[in-house]
């Protein structure tokens, strides 16, 4: 029999009943009610919004956390959610890593037990939706310089500044907000309707166009004590967010990259140049064979990472290797796709160029590509090189 070119080395062969069971439903919502709208979302500049109660009854919502509602999911089975979504659109893993990792989680991490009831369970059913702000107009990539600050006033505290390249933003219900206090980074609840709070959708996108991304305004915003995270105090806060988030990325994007694959073995297969099919030539086989040695490189990486989360040793330094190595990965198949379906390759009928595009956001985001090469620097060598 011949290799699956989803899985070329048969790495499932890792994962548990529950695990493929998990991926094989999010495979089938994403074939059933994803890949036929997305086109046309991903044109649109539009979320589809009409699929989150779709994907808050399979529980992918806080999946890997445990009770509040929430599905207590191990390491795999949470990266193939991730995996399947992003073969459908980077936008869908998008969202669903917002609402899990950056939300859901700092809020079960760091919330008190009265934030925990009153948000989680909504969550992870997909009616209150969440967003994360850290990102600062002045430089996403150093975030303990950011300006958005809180300052007490008696039990209160009042929140000024803003947020740039929001996932979610203008739809959220809830964003958790980060900013400066005279004790250090803390995090925020802050509620749509809070006075002198505002969500400004960004246009004009050429990447995540299925995706909500936002600015946030915050002026003189009061906030009351109930609604800081007690459990929190510095820029650790944040980051260990984004390292769930990261985590989640590293599996997503083999997702995308599979998805170009499976479409260019189909084109090759049909498309005859020269008297022969495309996928006869050794340059096209080689091609298309490098892809599937990255592809399987990846889930290589992204299963090793699942086994250290899983035994709780998995540091950030480690993520950063595979965030980087994962996305460059996708990113530079779905270019290399994009290139062998030739001037098809240029429209939306097929996916590769959704993905291409998407993909330069992910490899931007949750840390830039030379920020995890620092990142993987630094533990290398001892040296501080940011
Ligand atoms: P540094 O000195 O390294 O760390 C400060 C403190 O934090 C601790 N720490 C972590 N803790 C938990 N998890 C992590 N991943 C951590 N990384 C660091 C660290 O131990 C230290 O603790 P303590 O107790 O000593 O204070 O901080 P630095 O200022 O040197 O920064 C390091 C750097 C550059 C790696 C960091 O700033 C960084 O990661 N920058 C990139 C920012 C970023 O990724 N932003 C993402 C915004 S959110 C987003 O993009 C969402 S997209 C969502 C979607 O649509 O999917
Ligand atoms: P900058 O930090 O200004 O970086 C510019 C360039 O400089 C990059 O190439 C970078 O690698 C390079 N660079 C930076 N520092 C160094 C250095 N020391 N040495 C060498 N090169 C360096 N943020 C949130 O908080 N929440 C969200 O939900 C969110 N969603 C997003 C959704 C989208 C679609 C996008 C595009 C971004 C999102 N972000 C979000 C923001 C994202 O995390 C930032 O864009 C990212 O961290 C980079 O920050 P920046 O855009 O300010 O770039």
């Amino acid at each position: 029999m011949r290799a699956s070119p989803a899985d070329f080395l048969d790495v499932s062969a890792h994962f548990a009943p529950e695990d493929i069971a998990v991926r094989d439903s999010v495979a089938r919502l994403v074939d059933e009610k994803v890949l036929p709208i997305i086109r046309e979302c991903f044109e649109q500049h539009r979320f589809p919004g009409e699929l989150v109660p779709h994907m808050a009854s399979l529980g992918l919502f806080g999946a890997p956390l445990e009770g509040y509602g929430c599905a207590g999911l191990g390491s795999i089975g949470y990266g193939l959610i991730s995996q399947e979504l992003e073969r459908g659109d980077s936008a869908l893993r998008s969202f669903s890593s917002v609402q899990t990792s950056l939300c859901m989680f700092p809020l079960h991490r760091y919330g008190s037990e009265e934030q925990k009831q009153r948000w989680l369970p909504a969550m992870a059913r997909g009616e209150v939706i969440g967003c994360f702000g850290l990102t600062e107009s002045q430089g996403g990539s150093d975030p303990a310089n950011i300006r958005t600050h809180a300052r007490r006033q008696g039990a209160d505290w009042v929140l000024s500044g803003s947020k740039m390249w929001i996932t979610n933003g203008s739809l959220a219900h809830l964003a958790v907000v980060w900013a400066q206090t005279d004790d250090g980074i803390r995090g925020f609840l802050v509620e749509r309707g809070m006075k002198g709070f505002e969500a400004r959708e960004i246009g004009n996108k050429f990447s995540l166009r299925a995706s909500v991304t936002s600015s946030l305004f915050f002026d003189d915003v009061r906030i009351p004590a109930a609604n800081v995270l007690p459990g929190i105090v510095g820029l650790k806060g944040p980051l260990s967010c984004l390292t769930q988030a990261r985590y989640g990325i590293c599996w997503g994007v083999i997702g995308a990259a599979q998805a170009c694959l499976a479409e260019l073995l189909e084109y090759t297969a049909s498309r005859e140049l020269f008297g022969r099919r495309l996928a006869e030539n050794q340059a096209i086989q080689i091609r298309l064979a490098d892809m599937s040695r990255r592809i399987s490189g990846a889930q290589l990486m992204a299963l090793q990472l699942a086994q250290l989360k899983d035994r709780g040793a998995m540091t950030p330094a480690q993520v950063s290797m595979v965030k980087w190595n994962n996305c460059r990965m996708a990113l530079d198949v779905a270019r290399d796709c994009r290139d062998m379906l030739g001037g098809a390759g240029i429209s939306a009928e097929h996916g590769p160029i959704r993905h291409m595009l998407n993909l330069e956001s992910v490899v931007t985001y949750e840390g830039t590509e030379t920020i995890h090469q620092l990142a993987v620097g630094r533990e290398l060598t001892g040296y501080n090189a940011f």
